[in-house]
């Protein structure tokens, strides 16, 4: 039988270098990883990477039962060098060559994969000057903290790479205006008390509020309120699991989930407004609640294009807990960090956080600035009105500030408050002081 031996990753500035082993006859495939490590300084000097290669391919043999009288084709790449001469020199029969199908399709997609599993947004599948330039953006995006992450061995890392955005990126890069996001509370679009109860004309009012913004691109995400959360309380759908019972809870929710966002969508249909529901589940995977993907290829274009998508909290794949509730404030914040959002509006029933509930106690204060320092003084405080009414498996307004703060990127203005009231979007949107709550990393 034949084996191939291919890699993916020689050329892209982040990851390590998978080699993917694999007998044509019977499709076994088995793939492996040489450390980014050995592509940064003193390995890469010492092409450590060589001798690295060689010992996975022989792992990888060891794996399929490899015997010496097997033919082996192995890709002309220089990271394969050591490999070509290693195997020549134990006996096997090496034959270099161009090697494209299967295997070059399976190990580029298992590279690729990589990327993604470490948070690089919409990579695209083949290698060539787009991938490469997200790769480069998203290390620079964070220089501090990935550059641990990129092949910086090359000659060029430190010359020129690390901080280079051509001037033709740059005009790419800022094509897309950074849109405000506006995460409709559950409890402003349904009655949290009662299971699966819309408020429609509060749905409508809000939406006529939202189709007036005609200066930047929108993005709303709604949450579950009396849809979503009973549903995920009753069957802990947060925690996970795997028994069918567990499964059905996630079946019912999703579809839940998606008559609430039917009448969001219906909503915006009747005002006129180009809208676009992008599922949740669809584009998002979770760690442990965490998100730690999102497929954002189609959202962009939708949003190039003027249309406003609309996602939601939603019921999604968790690799450790096999599924996971994921709140509408956790995905606004991991839209705002990836789409470089400066404001994001959570719209409550309420115009800001009050340090009682302003309908019972009239002489409340609203907290106007919240900020990481005096977070935890305001945790003491606060009441919020309806807002805090009803079964949240997200945790209600704690949760919510929690969750704010983990995402808020440095240059990003977060608000809660009431925009029901007419022209009060418009104004947070130019800049115009409304009453609210304001959460900034700095004051
Ligand atoms: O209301 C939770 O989203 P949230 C979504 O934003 C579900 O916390 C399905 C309960």
């Amino acid at each position: 039988m034949t084996i191939q031996v291919d890699d993916a990753g020689w050329g892209d500035p982040v990851g390590g270098v998978f080699i993917g082993v694999f007998r044509v006859e019977t499709s076994e495939y088995v793939v492996k990883e040489i450390e980014v490590t050995h592509f940064q300084e003193p390995n890469f000097d010492n092409k450590t990477f060589l001798a690295r290669g060689l010992e996975l391919v022989l792992e990888a043999f060891n794996c399929l039962g490899m015997t010496l009288d097997e033919p082996i084709q192995v890709c002309r790449g220089v990271v394969l060098d050591g490999v070509r001469e290693g195997l020549n020199e134990k006996g096997y029969k090496v034959i270099p060559t161009k090697i494209e199908g299967q295997l070059q399709e399976l190990v580029e997609a298992n590279f690729v994969e990589s990327l993604r599993q470490m948070g690089i947004p919409d990579i695209p599948r083949v290698s060539g000057k787009e991938r490469f330039f997200r790769q480069l953006e998203w290390i620079q995006d964070d220089l501090e903290h990935r550059e641990q992450y990129a092949k910086t061995g090359w000659k060029n890392w430190p010359t020129k790479l690390r901080n280079w955005r051509p001037k033709w990126r740059r005009k790419h890069r800022a094509s897309l205006k950074p849109p405000i996001i506006i995460k409709l509370g559950g409890s402003v679009i349904s009655d949290k008390t009662q299971r699966s109860t819309p408020r429609l004309d509060t749905i409508q009012q809000l939406v006529s509020e939202i189709v007036a913004i005609e200066s930047h691109p929108v993005i709303v995400v709604h949450g579950g309120g009396s849809f979503g959360h009973f549903l995920a309380r009753e069957y802990q759908l947060r925690e996970g699991g795997r028994s069918q019972e567990k499964k059905i809870g996630v079946t019912k929710t999703a579809s839940e989930m998606t008559r609430l966002g039917h009448l969001i969508h219906g909503a915006f249909l009747k005002a006129g407004r180009p809208a676009v529901p992008i599922r949740s589940s669809s584009i998002i995977v979770a760690i442990d609640g965490r998100i730690t993907h999102m497929d954002l290829q189609a959202l962009r274009e939708f949003l190039r294009q003027r249309f406003i998508p609309i996602l939601s909290g939603d019921v999604v794949a968790d690799t450790v807990r096999g599924f996971t509730i994921v709140s509408g404030d956790q995905i606004a914040m991991y839209l705002a960090r990836l789409l470089h959002s400066t404001q994001v509006v959570f719209a409550t029933d309420v115009d800001g956080l009050y340090s009682a509930d302003p309908k019972e106690h009239p002489d409340a204060k609203r907290i106007d600035l919240i900020t990481p320092d005096t977070l935890d003084a305001i945790f003491d405080e606060i009441a919020v009105g309806a807002s805090s009414v009803g079964a949240d498996v997200t945790e209600g307004m704690r949760g919510k500030l929690t969750e704010i703060f983990k995402g808020l990127p440095d240059d990003c203005e977060v608000l809660i408050t009431d925009i029901r009231q007419p022209g009060t979007l418009d104004k947070i949107i130019n800049g115009k002081p409304v009453p609210a709550t304001h959460l900034r990393k700095h004051p």
